[in-house]
């Protein structure tokens, strides 16, 4: 049984919609996402950098989000929501995964980090724009590449839909004025799946 230590509708989330997508048995333990709480010694040694979230499979306890949804993949996946390594979009596959980590949710994640630590008046707006700007051009990257296609290999729902998915609802929360009106469709196909509003709930 996976248990995932999560916060609502942090990054937990994409492991959350991974198990429901694939019917997996999975068991959430919430956090304090406090400050306090993820500095101590108790949190530190699941998640040495007092982030969220962690997973635990038996003894097996890991870190960021996108290894643990590549694990369940190659662990209980059977072959689901992800080309084989011989398929010829194994490697697009890979790509967008960490696209939607690496390169969308880092500057989202900037904007997140830099409002709680500098809140209200000490502020600098010219650091969130620049974030923004950041998010624009993936965002405008992802609207061109779906204009032809349902999901991001094609027809097929695959779990990279996730790892971008999740960064999607972080721009509705922070940047919603930067997302592309051809990215719409996309968006709400992802939006409309019942795993996705399960996650989202958790
Ligand atoms: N690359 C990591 C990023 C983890 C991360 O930034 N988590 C956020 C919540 S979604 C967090 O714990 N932020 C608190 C902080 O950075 O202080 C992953 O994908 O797991």
């Amino acid at each position: 049984m996976l248990t995932i230590y999560h916060v609502t509708t942090t990054r937990g989330m994409r492991v959350i919609w991974l198990c429901e997508e694939l019917g997996l048995d999975y068991h959430v333990e919430k956090i304090d996402f406090s400050k306090e709480f993820r500095a101590t010694p108790e949190w530190r040694a699941l998640n040495p950098v007092g982030k969220v979230p962690v997973m635990k499979d038996g003894d097996m306890v890991m870190f960021e989000s996108g290894a643990m949804v590549q694990y369940i993949l190659a662990k209980y996946g059977a072959g689901r929501l992800a080309p084989a390594v011989n398929d010829p979009q194994f490697a697009q596959h890979l790509q967008w995964m960490w696209f939607g980590e690496a390169t969308l949710s880092r500057p989202l994640g900037e904007i997140v980090n830099h409002r709680r630590e500098f809140p209200g008046e000490q502020e600098i707006p010219a650091m969130i724009e620049e974030m923004k700007d950041r998010i624009e051009a993936c965002l405008q990257a992802l609207a061109d590449h779906t204009q032809d296609r349902s999901y991001l290999l094609g027809e097929a729902f695959t779990a990279a839909d996730i790892m971008v998915g999740y960064a999607l609802m972080l721009v509705e929360m922070l940047a919603p004025e930067r997302m592309p009106a051809e990215l719409a469709p996309y968006w709400e196909r992802l939006q409309s799946r019942a795993a996705y509003q399960t996650a989202k709930a958790v």
